[in-house]
């Protein structure tokens, strides 16, 4: 039996997942004096400690400093300015801080993470709920949405009544779904690649980012902190992590990431074995009605350009200032806009994934014409300056999409 329900409450914003983007979002809400409640479903012990992006683009921590987000970052990440590609059994430096004046950041998700839950509810004081069950959000189309769920200490199922609903419940979470199929429309890329995700205990093998294409599959690593570094494996999509042993695993990035004068890999015990497999999708409009769908919920790029955390930032950037104009001042020019904002970096950093994916895989593809394009895009970006402006800016996302 349900317990009764408990008299509703009412928020001017609910936002459900409280990932970057739902995080970034309340902060900006709260910022401004905007009411808002954070609905979600795991502990914070657990989203503090979920492991997942590291690299964050300059301009996304402008971003993050300008809204007083970024403390603990400045003081943490590191900063980096090259990464290498391993073909051939040669390395290739390439320097695109250089290049740009620009820097990727690397910080690891769950120290953000850790920073946004305390700025936003320790210190500015925001409404938030960990835990909770059956997120379901009715009249979406009316001027009386609500969101409804199952507390996890009482059982009660409260009814939040608000003006506007934030998505920002990541690619596994309910809010897409309420999205009205007849409006929205969704598009959809599968690489038909899997990549096992691996974090070791060891400290880096390398001074930057390494990317090693060999015709036995892709293999990447990336630092996290000084003492776990990720690595990637490219795999059959559906792979069994098990079958993949400590020993098979160092074999195996050992030989794909091997180039005349490496240095060695630092190996350690393995703390993450997953195989994601690697897809992308687009929600388009990414609103309807009072709902708009941030980060994750409304697009996935494959980690394969590291673009993800940045998007879920951009739309927490714009969703709130929209927001926080249309509540305050009654100005809604920012929300009409939101969505087509949004989509123009959305669908810019999707091509560039599918264009860097097939420079990752395309040596391994087993067919020599795509072998031997992959080589020449390889090559272009180290004997053309052109061809290496523009991949900086684009592995950067340092143009402005507007
Ligand atoms: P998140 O981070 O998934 O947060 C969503 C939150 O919603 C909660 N939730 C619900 N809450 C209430 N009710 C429900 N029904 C709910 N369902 C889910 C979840 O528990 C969670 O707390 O989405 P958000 O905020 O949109 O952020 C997106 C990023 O997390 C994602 O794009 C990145 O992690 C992608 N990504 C990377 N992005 C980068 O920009 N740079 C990188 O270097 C990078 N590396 C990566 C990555 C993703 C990876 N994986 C695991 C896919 C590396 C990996 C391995």
């Amino acid at each position: 039996m349900t317990p009764a329900s408990p008299a509703s409450e009412r928020f001017p914003v609910v936002v459900v997942g409280a990932g970057p983007a739902g995080l970034v979002l309340g902060s900006v809400l709260r910022d401004a004096g905007v009411g808002c409640l954070v609905l979600e479903s795991e502990t914070r012990e657990f989203i503090e400690r979920r492991p997942r992006a590291g690299v964050i683009e300059e301009w996304v921590v402008r971003g993050l400093e300008r809204r007083g987000l970024a403390r603990g970052l400045l003081e943490r990440a590191q900063r980096h300015g090259e990464c290498e590609f391993r073909f051939g059994g040669e390395r290739f430096r390439f320097r695109y801080g250089e290049l740009t004046g620009l820097h990727h950041w690397v910080y690891p998700q769950q120290f953000l993470v850790t920073d946004l839950v305390r700025e936003y509810a320790d210190v500015r004081g925001g409404a938030i709920r960990f835990g909770v069950r059956d997120v379901r959000l009715d009249g979406m189309d009316s001027e009386r949405p609500s969101v409804s769920y199952t507390d996890p200490g009482t059982g009660e199922r409260p009814t939040v009544e608000c003006a506007f609903v934030a998505g920002c419940d990541g690619a596994r979470g309910v809010t897409r779904a309420a999205m009205p199929a007849d409006r929205v429309r969704t598009a959809r890329l599968d690489y038909g690649i899997g990549w096992l995700a691996l974090l070791a205990e060891a400290p880096q093998s390398a001074d930057c980012v390494v990317f090693g294409m060999h015709p036995r599959g892709f293999a990447g690593h990336m630092q996290r902190s000084t003492d776990v570094t990720r690595y990637y494996l490219q795999c059959p999509p559906g792979d069994d992590p098990e079958a993949w042993s400590h020993r098979r695993v160092w074999a195996e990035l050992r030989e794909r990431l091997a180039a005349g004068g490496a240095p060695p890999l630092n190996e350690g015990r393995l703390i993450e074995k997953r195989v994601l497999d690697m897809h992308n999708y687009v929600v388009e409009p990414m609103a309807a009605g009072r709902l708009f769908l941030a980060g994750d919920a409304a697009h996935l790029t494959a980690p394969i350009a590291a673009k993800g955390m940045n998007l879920a930032l951009h739309d927490a950037f714009l969703l709130g200032e929209g927001l926080v104009a249309r509540l305050t001042k009654g100005d809604g020019d920012g929300l009409s806009a939101y969505s087509a904002t949004c989509l123009r970096r959305v669908w810019d950093y999707q091509e560039f994934s599918q264009w860097l994916s097939e420079v990752y895989h395309g040596t391994a593809s087993g067919d020599p014409y795509r072998a031997g394009t992959t080589l020449a895009r390889l090559r272009r970006l180290f004997d053309s300056p052109v061809a290496a402006a523009a991949f900086a800016e684009q592995y950067l996302g340092a143009r402005t999409v507007a």
